[in-house]
C-alpha cells in the first residue's frame, strides 16, 4: 500500500475501489469530499470512463439527455447535444477525474483477480501481482461489460472483419464496404442510423423487432450552452424540471403498470412513430413488434426508421442459418455476402463483479452464493459479504433512466452503511440472509407484473423468465437509498 495513501484517511478508514467508470469515479469523489483520502481504485483498463472507454463505435450516443446524464455536483453547460455523442462523454468523465484530482488514486491496467474477506478487512490481488487490503470494497464494474456472442454456427469461418459492438475495430475500412449488423437493440439501432449513408450496402439483421421512441436530434447552440454557464438552473430544470419529472413518472409507472394510461400513451406514440415513418407496408409489417413497447429497453432514436428506409440498407428478418466465409446466410438460402460484420449482441449481464473471485465470510464463494443467479438486497449489499457495495447490482433500476442519479442515491445509501465503521459502531455489515430472502420474495412477485414481463426477451429476464429488475416506483427506489434498515443488517 502507498504510505501517501494509508495516511489520508481521518478514520484510518481504507477503502477499494473496482473500476474507473462513472460510479467508481462517484465513490472516489464523495469519499474525498468526506476528507478520507485512503483509497484506491484498481482499473483493469488504461484509461477512466468504462462503458465510455469500451464503446467506440460509430453513432454511439447516450440516449438519456446529457444534462441528466451528468454527476448533479459536475454540471456540464458545453454539452453539444441532448443526446451527447459517446467520445464527448468520455471526455466528460476524464474531465470530471482531472477536476478532482482522481488520476494519483488510480492504478491502471490493474485487473483484479480474487478478492478475500479476511474477518475484518478485504485482501485483494491483481492479475500482474499486486496486493493490497481494505476496509471496505466498492464493486464499480459496470453491468454492460462482458460481450455476448451469438451462437451462431460459423462465425469464426467469416472471412472479412468481424467484431462485437463494444470491440469496434477502427482500422477496418466502413465507407463504401458491404456492411451487417446483428441486432436490433439500443446499439444495433445506433450503428445502423450511424452507417446507413457510409456503406455500399447495409444489411441489419433483425431477430426482433423494436419499438422505437422518436425523439429530436437537437444540437445546443452558443446562446443555449450560455444560457446554461450563466444560470445552472436552466440544467436543473433539463434535470428536474417539470417536463422531466412528467416523463419519469410517466415512464415508471409504465413500467410498474402495464394497464397504466401511462403504458397505453407511450404505446400509442410508438406506434404512430412506425405508422408515420416508415411507407412501404412490407417494411412497416417487419419492423412491427408482437409484444408491447417498453417490455424491451426503449430506444430512442430520430433517425432509425429513416436510415432503414435509405436505399444501402436492407432488414433482413429471416433466420440466420449459419455464417460462411463470404457473409450470412439465411434459413431460406439467401447469401448476404459481407466485408464487415458487427456484432450488437448484447452483453452477458449475470456477471456483475464476477469474473473476479470473490470470497466473503468463511471463505464462502460469491459463485456458489450466486448459484441460482445473481441477488443482493436491494441490488447494493449481499449476505455474507461484508462491507462489499455494488453500484448497480443484480435488481437494480433499469429502462431509460439515468444511471449516474441511481449511482448517486445508492452512494447516499453506502456512505451511511459506511458511517458505522467510521463511528466505531461496527467493524463489519452485511445485510441478513432473511432480508434478502424477504425483498427477493417481495421483488420477485412484483416482478413478475412489470411491462418486462410481458411476453418479450430481453436482457432484463433471468433464466426463469423474471426480470431481473427494481419493480417498484423511483420514488421508492430513492426513498430506500435514503436511509438503509439497520435491523436488517447484521453488524460485527
Ligand atoms: O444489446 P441488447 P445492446 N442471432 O441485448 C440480438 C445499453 N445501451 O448492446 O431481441 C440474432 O439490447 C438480440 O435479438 P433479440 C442499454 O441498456 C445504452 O443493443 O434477443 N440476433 C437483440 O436484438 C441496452 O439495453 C445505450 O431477439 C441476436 C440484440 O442482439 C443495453 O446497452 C446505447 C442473437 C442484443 O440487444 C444493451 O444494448 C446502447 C443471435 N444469435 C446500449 N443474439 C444508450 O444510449 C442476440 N441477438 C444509453
Amino acid at each position: 500500500m502507498d504510505s501517501k495513501e494509508a495516511a489520508g484517511s481521518p478514520e484510518g478508514l481504507r477503502t477499494i475501489i473496482i473500476g474507473a467508470g462513472m460510479a467508481g469515479l462517484l465513490a472516489a469523489i464523495k469519499l474525498k469530499e468526506r476528507g478520507e483520502t485512503d483509497f484506491t481504485i484498481y482499473e483493469k483498463g488504461d484509461s477512466v470512463g468504462g462503458t465510455w472507454r469500451e464503446n467506440t463505435y460509430p453513432g454511439l450516443s447516450c440516449d438519456t439527455p446529457a444534462h441528466a446524464y451528468s454527476y448533479s455536483f459536475a454540471l456540464n453547460p458545453d454539452w453539444s447535444a441532448v443526446y451527447a455523442p459517446g467520445p464527448e462523454i468520455k471526455a466528460y468523465f476524464e474531465g470530471v477525474a482531472r477536476r478532482y484530482d482522481l488520476y494519483p488514486a488510480i492504478r491502471f491496467n490493474s485487473e483484479i483477480e480474487s478478492a478475500e474477506w479476511h474477518g475484518d478487512k478485504w485482501h485483494i490481488r491483481t492479475k500482474d501481482g499486486q496486493s493490497d487490503s481494505a476496509h471496505v470494497l466498492i464493486a464499480a464494474t459496470g453491468v454492460l461489460h462482458h460481450p455476448s456472442l451469438p451462437d451462431i454456427p460459423g462465425l469464426s469461418d467469416f472471412e472479412g472483419a468481424c467484431f462485437h459492438s463494444a470491440r469496434w475495430d477502427h482500422s477496418v475500412p466502413l465507407d463504401g464496404k458491404r456492411i451487417g449488423v446483428i441486432g436490433t437493440g439500443s446499439t444495433g439501432v445506433q450503428i445502423v442510423s450511424a452507417l446507413a449513408k457510409r456503406a455500399a450496402r447495409l444489411v441489419h439483421f433483425q431477430r426482433s423487432p423494436q419499438w422505437i421512441m422518436p425523439c429530436p436530434d437537437t444540437r445546443y447552440s452558443e446562446a443555449d450552452k450560455q444560457a446554461f454557464r450563466e444560470d445552472a438552473e436552466n440544467i436543473w430544470q433539463v434535470r428536474n424540471g417539470p417536463e422531466a419529472a412528467a416523463r419519469r413518472a410517466r415512464f415508471t409507472n409504465a413500467i410498474i403498470d402495464i394497464d397504466s394510461p401511462e403504458l397505453a400513451e407511450i404505446q400509442q406514440i410508438v406506434e404512430r412513430n412506425l405508422e408515420e415513418s416508415v411507407r412501404d407496408p412490407a417494411l412497416k409489417q417487419k419492423l412491427t413488434p408482437n409484444y408491447r413497447a417498453a417490455c424491451k429497453r426503449m430506444i430512442f432514436s430520430p433517425n432509425y426508421y429513416r436510415s432503414v428506409q435509405e436505399p444501402a440498407v436492407y432488414l433482413e428478418n429471416q433466420p440466420i442459418e449459419r455464417i460462411e466465409a463470404k457473409g450470412v446466410r439465411m434459413a431460406d438460402g439467401t447469401l448476404h455476402e459481407l466485408d464487415v460484420l458487427a456484432l450488437a449482441t448484447g452483453f452477458k449481464v449475470d456477471q456483475f463483479v464476477r469474473p473476479i473471485k470473490i470470497r466473503g465470510q468463511g471463505g464462502l464463494d460469491l459463485d456458489t452464493f450466486w448459484q441460482a443467479g445473481p441477488r443482493a438486497y436491494y441490488a447494493v449489499t449481499v449476505p455474507n459479504f461484508p462491507n462489499m457495495l455494488l453500484f448497480n447490482g443484480p435488481t437494480g433500476p433499469v429502462g431509460n433512466f439515468s444511471l449516474i442519479d441511481i449511482a448517486e442515491h445508492q452512494w447516499r445509501y453506502f456512505d451511511q452503511l459506511i458511517d458505522l465503521v467510521r463511528a466505531g459502531k461496527c467493524k463489519a455489515f452485511a445485510p441478513s440472509e432473511a432480508a434478502l430472502v424477504d425483498y427477493e420474495a417481495r421483488r420477485n412477485e412484483r416482478a413478475k407484473k412489470t411491462v418486462f414481463a410481458s411476453g418479450c426477451h430481453s436482457w432484463y429476464l433471468d433464466k426463469n423468465g423474471v426480470p431481473q429488475v427494481w419493480p417498484w416506483s423511483w420514488d421508492h427506489f430513492t426513498e430506500v437509498m435514503s436511509a438503509p434498515k439497520i435491523e436488517d443488517y447484521v453488524l460485527a
